[in-house]
């Protein structure tokens, strides 16, 4: 990766990862872009752009400016927002996509766009998810994400982009707030352990997902861009996930440094719906042999770190 676009750039993922790239490419190599400003100065560190991905040709323009060779394209509607507002969540999910897709075919850029474990559904065997099984969503998301993985495996065929992809679990930060997902309830929990002492959880106990700490995502995104292609058997997208919890294997965790802390549930049966809906577990071993996927951050790992980065923003 050389120049390299970024969409989306002030969410969850893209406040950390322009900041990583940046760090292994220099600031002016990254071109972070979003349909709205930030006040958070490491954002504007480097070059950015408004962009709404709903707007092709400036999407276009931009990309022909700074010359880049490389988009990651991360601009979407997370799976709770989704469920509220379907309609918006397929134009939004498959036309930014599109628009992506459609610069990088005209510039012969490289491309990534995160899947989810979203794109898997109640069919989907629940634990040890392989790498290639069912995949009938029963979410607008889920179905955005299956349809994404297939349009990303139709450029690469037909025009012979190089597109590549994960899907990531629930991802845990301590830098921007999770943007209307099912899997938020861990990092709020993290937030409010501290803040308040307890939490109260919209999803249930028992409930098992799968999720990673976001430093483990990042890197898994260079490794994953990096990688020679001659090794990639998959593409559009490969399992990754570091951890399989439920609200209460994280409140222990949390428990070993904030040891009267509560954990209260009051479901939400629309989150739960969507988080029955997908699996317990993912397996990653494809991940693993064809580009090296090696996670850092186990649970009692990202927990200790998630504390003492959110600490020492309260302070
Ligand atoms: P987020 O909601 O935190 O951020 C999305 C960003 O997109 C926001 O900064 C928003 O301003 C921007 N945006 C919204 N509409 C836009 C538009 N029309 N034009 C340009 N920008 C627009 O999302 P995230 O968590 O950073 O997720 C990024 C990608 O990763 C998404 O595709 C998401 O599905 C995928 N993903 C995320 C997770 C996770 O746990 N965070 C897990 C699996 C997959
Ligand atoms: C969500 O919950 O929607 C995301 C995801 C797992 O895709 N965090």
């Amino acid at each position: 990766m050389k120049k390299i676009l970024v969409t989306g750039a002030l969410g969850q993922i893209g406040s950390e990862l322009v900041c990583h790239l940046r760090r292994l490419y220099g600031e002016a190599q990254v071109v972070a872009t979003d349909i709205r400003l930030s006040d958070n100065a490491a954002a504007h560190s480097g070059p950015f752009e408004l962009l709404d991905v709903m707007d092709g040709a400036s999407m276009l323009e931009i990309a022909k400016a700074h010359q880049v060779d490389t988009i990651l394209h991360l601009a979407a509607i997370l799976s709770a927002t989704a469920e509220a507002k379907p309609l918006l969540a397929w134009n939004l999910n498959m036309g930014g996509l599109t628009n992506a897709l459609e610069v990088s075919r005209e510039l012969g850029c490289s491309f990534f766009a995160p899947s989810s474990i979203g794109a898997f559904g109640p069919g989907t065997p629940k634990k040890g998810t392989p790498q290639d099984t069912v995949q009938r969503p029963v979410t607008m998301y889920g179905v955005s994400k299956v349809a994404g993985e297939l349009l990303c495996d139709y450029y690469h065929q037909k025009y012979g982009i190089d597109t590549r992809s994960l899907r990531f679990p629930g991802l845990i930060s301590y830098t921007a707030p999770p943007g209307g997902g099912t899997t938020d309830y861990a990092v709020d929990m993290y937030v409010e352990a501290l803040a308040k002492g307890q939490y109260t959880s919209y999803i249930a106990a028992g409930t098992f997902l799968d999720m990673m700490y976001l430093p483990d995502a990042l890197e898994a995104i260079v490794k994953l861009m990096e990688a020679d292609p001659a090794r990639l058997q998959h593409r559009n997208a490969f399992n990754v996930t570091a951890m399989s919890v439920d609200p209460e294997t994280v409140a222990t965790s949390i428990r070993r440094y904030i040891p009267g802390f509560v954990l209260n549930y009051h479901v939400d049966p629309v989150r739960q719906a969507i988080a029955e809906s997908w699996p317990n577990s993912l397996d990653s071993t494809s991940a693993t042999q064809e580009w090296g996927f090696s996670p850092v951050y186990d649970l009692e790992g990202m927990t200790k770190d998630m504390l003492e980065n959110l600490r020492g923003r309260l302070t």
